[in-house]
């Protein structure tokens, strides 16, 4: 080999390197491969919650994904309402505050609906102030009661929420709550 072979033959391994140096180490190249988005989750069907003759969210405790739509659905002839509130302050949780949902007077006279998407994680509590009170307990935070006077089940018209990714979790909800209309609910 030449001096001049040589050379050229040396600049070429130099520029090789320097290259792959440069494409390894650029600032630009992510370090690591992009993560693929993550998945949607399997279903992001509505969750209902019914509230019947009897004054109750019949599915009091009901858990979903971030996102997956909540649908009060009111089959009771009587107007409920769905208030968030905190239970270590009773303070009002805005992002759950239906208005008044106005009574049915059958299946064939339609229904009102109150739609939710919660997209954080977490534990949200309600109640119908219609016919639940807030009841100061223990060191001053609260728990829905039965607002007295009013009739139906002596148990608080109130309910719970959970946003998680916990699918197994969300797998208890009840049967019920897969449904629109429960056909056997109307009345009250
Ligand atoms: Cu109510």
């Amino acid at each position: 080999m030449n001096p001049t072979v040589r050379i050229g033959v040396a600049s070429f391994i130099l520029g090789a390197v320097l290259t792959t140096t440069l494409l390894v180490f650029h600032p630009m190249r992510p370090l690591v491969a992009k993560a693929p988005a993550a998945a949607p989750v399997a279903s992001m069907k509505p969750v209902y919650v019914h509230m019947d003759g009897a004054n109750a969210f019949v599915e009091s405790v009901i858990a979903v994904a971030p996102g997956e739509p909540v649908i009060f659905v009111n089959e009771d002839t009587g107007a409920h309402m769905v208030n968030g509130y905190f239970p270590l302050t009773g303070k009002p949780n805005t992002a759950i505050n239906s208005g008044m949902l106005m009574g049915t007077t059958g299946p064939k006279a339609g229904v009102h609906t109150y739609k939710l998407v919660l997209t954080k994680p977490g534990i949200y509590p309600y109640y119908c102030p219609v016919h639940a009170i807030l009841s100061t307990i223990y060191h001053h935070s609260v728990q829905p009661a039965h607002r007295p006077g009013v009739h139906g089940f002596p148990g608080a018209m109130a309910g719970v929420i959970i946003v998680t990714t916990d699918r197994a979790l969300i797998a208890q909800n009840p049967p019920s709550s897969k449904k629109k209309i429960l056909s056997d609910y109307f009345g009250g």
